[in-house]
């Protein structure tokens, strides 16, 4: 999201590699939310164009600016496009409508234009939003400057675990399942034990953690895990 003609269609075509959206240096072209995926290091992330926020008395732009505050409510990253060549009085009426919008979203600053700005008038900026605590990234979307460093803060935003050669990795659902209630037992017992509650009680929880476990050693063979193979496996009992 942004202003006008700050260039935020200019970078949808960018990252998704495609003219997708129309760009042009008329103020209020898009008035839709245009939106589509891409994979970037093997995470797919759904990008969304909108309308530029700004006042005006076209209706149907307006309806579009409405769109563009729902659309930032939906979303897990905010990116907000700024023009460094025009920033402007307008940054704090911009910021009140934002910043209320994107509580407990990740906002990223996006800088665009830089091709346009000296190493000086960037460090003017980089004051003026002293006070901003989001990231924040300088890029040129036309020129295609910094854009790779755009998408590589995108995938750190999406803060996807990382899985490294020795991990073990659960890919069964039932499996799963499984090992979260066998957790959730054996917590109980750990608490029990906190609160030295009778031996009985803890060895309930005990067992049912062991019965858990054995769902996946193999070792207990109940009608639900029958009923879980046969659902899954479509054949008839
Ligand atoms: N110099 C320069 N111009 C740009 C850059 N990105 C976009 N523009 C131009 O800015 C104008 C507005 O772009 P557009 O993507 O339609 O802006 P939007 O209204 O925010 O979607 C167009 O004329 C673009 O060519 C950039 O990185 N550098
Ligand atoms: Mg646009």
């Amino acid at each position: 999201m942004g202003e006008t003609n700050v260039g935020k269609s200019t970078l949808l075509n960018v990252l998704l590699n495609e003219e997708k959206a129309i760009v042009s240096d008329i103020h209020g072209t898009t008035r839709d939310v245009i939106e589509d995926s891409v994979n970037i290091n093997g995470i797919t992330f759904r990008f969304i164009d909108t309308a530029g926020i700004r006042d005006t008395k076209d209706k149907i732009e307006n309806m579009g600016i409405e769109r563009t505050y729902q659309k930032i409510e939906q979303a897990s990253i905010v990116l907000w496009i700024l023009d460094c060549t025009q920033l402007s009085e307008h940054i704090e009426w911009l910021t009140d409508r934002i910043a209320k919008r994107a509580i407990g979203k990740k906002v990223i600053l996006v800088f665009n234009k830089i091709d346009k700005i000296t190493e000086d008038e960037r460090d003017v900026l980089t004051q003026m939003f002293e006070q901003f605590e989001g990231e924040r990234i300088y890029i040129s979307a036309r020129e295609r400057i910094n854009t790779d460093g755009l998408q590589n803060a995108l995938v750190a935003a999406a803060q996807l675990p990382e899985i490294n050669p020795g991990d073990v990795v659960v890919s069964n659902i039932r499996h799963y399942e499984a090992l979260q209630n066998a957790h959730f037992s054996i917590c109980r017992v750990i608490d029990g034990l906190d609160s030295g509650i009778s031996g009985d009680f803890l060895s309930q929880d005990i067992r049912e953690c062991m019965h858990f476990l054995g769902e996946i050693t193999g070792q207990i063979s109940n009608d639900e895990i029958l009923g879980n193979i046969f659902g899954k496996f479509c054949i008839g009992k």
